[in-house]
C-alpha cells in the first residue's frame, strides 16, 4: 500500500490531521493500536480554546459541538475561603468552550467514516522506518499479517507513549521535563455542576478543580500523593475531600451521586526537539505533555495540527516546502508558552511537599495580587483561552 502521509496514533491528533489531509485530497491512513471503543472510553480533557472550536468549526466539524458544548466566559478561583470571578471574556474578548476530548473523538471518528477514509484500529506492533532517507515506510500487524506502508511522510501522533519519538536516535532529540510530586484523582458523576463556571481551588489540604461535561454530569479532580491508589477512594471520601476544599456556599450546595468513573493521573511537563526529524513529524502529546492544570494539552495538539496540516498540504499542492521546514520551531515557540503557563499554574494551585510555609505565603501573596490586579488577572485570562498560534 501507499499513501502520501501515514499517521500514526488515532487519538484527537492524528485523527484530525487525517481529516484536515483527505479534505485536501492528501491521501492518509491513520493506525491505532487500540479498539475504537477503547479510544472513546479514555476521559481526558474537556476545555476547548476559541481557536480550537474555530479551526473544527471550520474543518465542519463543529455541528454537535456547537450545540451541546458549554460557553464559558470566566473562571473562578477558589482562596481563603471565598472565589474570585476572573472575567476571562471581558478581559480577553473571548471565551472557552466545555466539550469534552471523549464528544471530540467521536466526531472526528464519524467524519472520517463518512469520508471512507482509512483507519486501522488494533495495529500491533507498529514500527518506522527509513524516515531519515526519501522512501519511509511503515510497518504494523493486523489479524497475525504484517504489512507495509510506503509513504512520503509519517505523522507521529501517537501520544506520550507511543513508537514515533522513540524511534529517533536519542542523539537527534534533546528533551526536557519536569515530574511533579502529586497527582490528580478524578470522577466522573451524573450530578448537576456546582457552578455553572470552574472552579480551581488552592486549599492547605491540596487542589481541586469542579469542572463539567454537560449541565447533567461533573466532573471533578482533587490533588493526590503519587502513591495513592483509587481503591483507596470510595466515592463517599472523595466528596468529602472535595468539600473541604471548596468554600462553605459550593460544600453545602453541591449536589453528590455514585461516580461512573474515577481514575488517578500524574502530572508532568515535558518537551521534546526538535519536533521533526526528516520525513517524520511529531505532534501533540507525542511531542509534548503539561500538566491538565492549564486546560492546554487537548489545545496544543490542535494547534501543531493546524500547522502540520497546512504544511503538507503546500508542499504536495505547490510544491513549497516552506511550512514543513518551518514546523517544529513555530510549534516549539507556541508550545513552550503553554508550558510555561501550564507550570505556573500547577505551581500556584498546588500543595508542594517541599516548600513549606514559605511556599504557601509566596502562593497566597500571588493569589491576592492576581484576582486585585487587571493586568495579573488578564495575563492569567489571555494565557487561558490561548495565545495566538
Ligand atoms: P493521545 O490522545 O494520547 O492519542 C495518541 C493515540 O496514539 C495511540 N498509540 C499508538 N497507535 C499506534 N501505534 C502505537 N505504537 C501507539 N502508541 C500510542 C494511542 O492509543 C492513542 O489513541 O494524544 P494526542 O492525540 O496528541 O492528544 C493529546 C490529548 O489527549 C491530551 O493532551 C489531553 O487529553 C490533555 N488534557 C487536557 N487537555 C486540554 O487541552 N484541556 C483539558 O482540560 C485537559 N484535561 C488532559 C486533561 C489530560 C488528562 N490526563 C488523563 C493526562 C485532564 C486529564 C486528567
Ligand atoms: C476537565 O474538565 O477534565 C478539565 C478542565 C480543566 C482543566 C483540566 C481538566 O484544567
Amino acid at each position: 500500500m501507499r499513501v502520501q502521509v501515514a499517521i500514526i496514533g488515532g487519538g484527537p491528533a492524528g485523527l484530525l490531521l487525517g481529516h484536515l489531509l483527505s479534505q485536501a485530497s492528501v491521501d492518509n491512513i491513520v493506525l491505532e493500536q487500540r479498539s475504537r471503543e477503547y479510544v472513546l472510553g479514555r476521559i481526558r480533557a474537556g476545555v476547548l480554546e476559541q481557536g480550537t472550536v474555530d479551526l473544527l468549526t471550520s474543518a465542519g466539524l463543529a455541528r454537535r459541538l456547537h450545540k451541546q458544548g458549554l460557553v464559558h466566559g470566566g473562571v473562578e478561583l477558589c482562596f481563603d475561603g471565598s472565589r474570585h470571578r476572573i472575567d476571562l471574556h471581558g478581559l480577553t474578548g473571548k471565551n472557552v468552550t466545555v466539550y469534552g476530548q471523549t464528544e471530540v473523538t467521536h466526531d472526528l471518528m464519524d467524519a472520517r467514516d463518512a469520508l471512507g477514509a482509512s483507519i486501522v484500529y488494533e495495529a500491533a506492533n507498529v514500527s518506522v522506518h527509513g524516515f531519515d532517507g526519501a522512501s519511509p515506510r511503515v510497518r504494523y500487524e493486523k489479524n497475525g499479517q504484517t504489512h507495509e506502508v510506503e509513504c512520503d511522510f509519517i505523522a507521529g501522533c501517537d501520544g506520550y507513549h507511543g513508537v514515533s519519538r522513540a524511534s529517533v536516535p536519542e542523539a537527534s532529540l534533546r528533551t526536557y521535563e519536569r515530574v511533579y510530586p502529586f497527582g490528580w484523582l478524578g470522577l466522573m458523576a451524573d450530578v448537576p455542576p456546582v457552578s455553572h463556571e470552574l472552579i480551581y481551588s488552592n486549599h492547605e489540604r491540596g487542589f481541586a478543580l469542579c469542572s463539567m461535561r454537560s449541565p447533567t454530569r461533573s466532573r471533578y479532580y482533587v490533588q493526590c500523593s503519587l502513591s495513592d491508589k483509587v481503591e483507596n477512594w470510595s466515592d463517599e471520601r472523595f466528596w468529602d475531600e472535595l468539600r473541604r476544599r471548596l468554600d462553605t456556599r459550593a460544600a453545602e450546595t453541591m449536589i453528590t451521586g455514585p461516580s461512573i468513573e474515577k481514575s488517578i493521573a500524574p502530572l508532568r511537563s515535558f518537551v521534546a526537539e526538535p519536533m521533526r526529524f526528516g520525513r517524520l513529524f511529531l505532534a501533540g502529546d507525542a511531542a509534548h505533555i503539561v500538566p491538565p492544570t492549564g486546560a492546554k494539552g487537548l489545545n496544543l495538539a490542535v494547534s501543531d495540527v493546524r500547522l502540520l496540516s497546512r504544511a503538507l498540504i503546500e508542499y504536495f499542492k505547490e510544491g513549497s516546502a516552506v511550512g514543513i521546514d518551518t514546523y517544529s520551531e513555530r510549534c516549539l515557540r507556541h508550545v513552550w508558552k503553554a508550558v510555561r503557563f501550564s507550570w505556573w499554574m500547577t505551581s500556584l494551585l498546588h500543595k508542594f511537599p517541599d516548600t513549606g510555609e514559605f511556599g504557601q505565603k509566596v502562593q497566597h501573596a500571588e493569589l491576592e495580587y492576581l484576582v486585585g490586579s487587571v493586568a495579573a488577572s488578564t495575563s492569567l485570562a489571555e494565557n487561558y483561552v490561548g495565545l495566538p498560534s
